[in-house]
């Protein structure tokens, strides 16, 4: 059979936006979102909505006033006083769930600890203490720089429970992003690690961060994890072992009642463009947003076993593996390391082994599983499964109906998560026992969150494409760009003049209102005067059967103003060719237009993308321009574009 007909599957058919798809019976019945009448509620009084969503949390003290809105500048819960650390450990405690499992954590190399409320309470309480007797101050920033050990989580509740402000750098960041962000936030205090597993191999990330540290001088002290255990330089007087200051810490450090507008964190977004920008989020509306939408969107129950398979340096990392779940009292799965580590089951396997009932990951892991096979998953029981979770980019209806499939087995929903680390928390997505799913769309805005579609002139588009924007503040926004209110006025708000928050992404609404993301404004094509998104030219790839990823940059053309590149790599067991290259052209032609139809198409191992997986086409466009590379220092891998470049220099 010819390549182009075999792929008309059943995606086409579901693709066509016509079809839905039915939270399953059973779902539906059990599921704590059960009445639509939720979104009426929260349209006819938004912020006595949000109250009561606030109330879910534990204050030491209500706030006076909801919400202060000098647009671009918001507070929420005004007065009000909390302590997120308690809020995710104390008040479990109290509730006599101190034994309930918090964390199962599963190291790279079958290293394994299962540690429950209490454990996790303890370890906070003494790090606080321990960073108290370092002279870390409310509102002082502590650098974290770890890799997915419950320390990172330990930490970081250390941090909010003395009111120190925490701001994670992902642990695969080279020397010079750390020192970067370490700068920027004026940290006093690192906590690092001697080293890490990814794939077998030792990250050396102590050296690291030594190699940043020659160049931080607002670090006074240094706390080192032993992960590796293996011989380190430790600087006197700079660096000291987490284990041995531990040992002598005190058992209980009183929470600080932070108001709900005192800053929780700065977390550097990925950078796909230009200097990373960190991005402040508050107390109080953050720690309602996260607990809140953990709740409804995840449709948590007590016996729950929780999975986002999210770094904690990335935003996904803070709301949906510390915050959220922490604050719910929800068991969880943490990860350490790679899943094609030692087999490409590995997921599969901590899935059977500990029951997971719900698993949240990214489209770019689901595009490497599609890649690796079916017979990995059929490998193991996944039956425990019962939700499933995606978020980073646009899924590709291919991918989410082979999620649904053979991963879900068609009895779990799925719920396309749109949301940034400048949102705080999850936008725009189902509620699983409600929404009506569609493949490859985020569907529709949460209650009290509204979304729209914006043209240049900042009217509402009802059905069409435009820029997703959100047009009332949400607790959990950002408050702001550490240290540079101007570039926060000019990102965010400059476009519509104040009214409205631009996210940076092109989206479009269907007749029904649901959301069809397109991917960043930045990388939408314009070809012979079209818009083309980079995300349905992606997508069209990788519906053909051959494909398992792509990514698609414009380039400059004298003659359209700009042409289609395309890099795409191939399943396992299909070959680059000049015929597989026109049968992908054509592909692309028949299912969006022959303007859609790539110039060029380059057949590769990998593509560059960040370390939450979003492809960073930025350098891609770089390579495809024969330009010298832009900022690499957030790249997942760095060889990746070199090795593109090359390649792409040789055709
Ligand atoms: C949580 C996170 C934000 C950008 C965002 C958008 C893309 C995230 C998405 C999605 C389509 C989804 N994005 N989730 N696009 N559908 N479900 O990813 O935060 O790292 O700040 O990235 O990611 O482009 O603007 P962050």
């Amino acid at each position: 059979m010819d390549p182009v007909s075999q792929c008309k599957t059943e995606v086409d058919v579901l693709w066509s936006e016509e079809k839905t798809l039915q939270p399953p019976e059973n779902f539906k019945n059990r599921a704590n979102v059960k009445d639509p009448v939720i979104y009426r509620q929260a349209f006819q009084d938004r912020l006595k909505f949000w109250e009561e969503c606030a109330r879910r949390l534990d204050w030491y003290q209500p706030w006076d006033k909801v919400l202060e809105w000098n647009s671009p500048f918001a507070k929420w819960f005004i007065g009000g006083k909390l302590n997120a650390s308690y809020n995710c450990l104390d008040r479990h405690i109290e509730a006599h769930l101190g034994k309930k499992i918090a964390i199962y954590w599963e190291g790279e190399n079958g290293n394994t600890k299962a540690l429950t409320y209490q454990d996790v309470y303890e370890h906070v309480n003494k790090m606080a203490n321990v960073l108290k007797s370092m002279g870390i101050r409310k509102g002082d920033r502590v650098a974290i720089y770890l890799p997915m050990v419950p320390e990172a989580i330990f930490a970081m509740l250390a941090c909010s429970r003395i009111g120190a402000v925490h701001t994670v750098v992902f642990g695969g960041f080279s020397a010079e992003a750390l020192r970067d962000r370490i700068n920027d936030a004026q940290a006093k205090l690192l906590i690092t690690a001697d080293g890490g597993w990814r794939r077998g191999a030792m990250v050396p990330i102590k050296t690291m961060a030594d190699a940043a540290l020659g160049q931080t001088p607002c670090i006074e002290h240094v706390i080192v994890v032993q992960r590796i255990g293996q011989d380190i330089p430790m600087k006197q007087g700079r660096d000291h072992w987490w284990h041995d200051l531990w040992e002598k810490a005190e058992a209980y450090c009183e929470p600080e009642p932070m108001d709900a507008e005192d800053i929780l964190y700065i977390l550097y977004t990925s950078g796909t463009t230009g200097k990373p920008k960190g991005i402040v989020h508050t107390t109080g509306g953050y720690l309602t947003g996260v607990n809140v939408t953990m709740d409804w969107v995840f449709d948590l129950k007590s016996n729950d076993v929780f999975w986002c398979t999210a770094d904690v340096g990335w935003v996904t990392g803070h709301s949906y593996v510390v915050y959220g779940p922490m604050s719910n009292g929800v068991t969880q799965v943490m990860y350490e390391g790679a899943p094609d580590f030692p087999e490409r089951n590995r997921f599969w396997e901590i899935i059977q082994k500990y029951k997971v009932t719900i698993l949240y990951t990214a489209p770019t892991a689901i595009r490497a599983f599609m890649k690796w096979g079916v017979q990995w998953p059929k490998s193991c029981d996944l039956s425990s499964l019962r939700l499933l979770g995606s978020v980073g980019e646009p899924i590709n209806p291919e991918a989410w109906l082979w999620y649904y499939e053979n991963i879900g087995h068609g009895h779990c929903p799925i719920v396309d998560t749109w949301w940034q680390t400048e949102t705080g928390a999850i936008m725009i997505t189902s509620l699983p026992g409600i929404t009506a799913m569609k493949p490859g769309s985020a569907t529709k805005a949460l209650p009290g969150i509204d979304a729209e579609i914006l043209n240049e002139e900042g009217e509402i588009i009802k059905e069409g494409g435009g820029f997703l924007s959100i047009t009332s503040p949400w607790p959990s926004m950002l408050r702001g760009i550490w240290g540079d209110v101007q570039r926060y006025k000019d990102t965010y708000w400059s476009k519509w003049q104040g009214k409205s928050y631009f996210a940076g992404d092109g989206a479009r609404r269907d007749k029904d209102g649901y959301f069809w993301f397109m991917g960043r404004v930045d990388d939408i094509m314009l070809v012979a005067g079209h818009n083309i998104s980079t995300a349905e030219v992606e997508s069209a790839l990788v519906d053909h059967s051959m494909v398992a990823e792509s990514a698609v940059v414009g380039v400059s053309d004298e003659v359209k103003g700009q042409a289609i590149v395309a890099f795409v790599i191939l399943k396992d067991g299909n070959r680059p060719s000049k015929e597989a290259e026109g049968l992908l052209k054509e592909h692309v032609s028949q299912k969006i237009g022959a303007l859609a139809r790539p110039k060029q198409i380059l057949f590769t191992s990998d593509v560059p993308k960040t370390r939450s997986g979003k492809i960073m086409r930025r350098l891609l466009r770089d390579v495809a321009e024969g330009r010298a590379l832009g900022d690499v220092t957030t790249l997942a891998d760095s060889l990746v574009v070199a090795e593109l470049k090359k390649q792409y220099d040789e055709v």
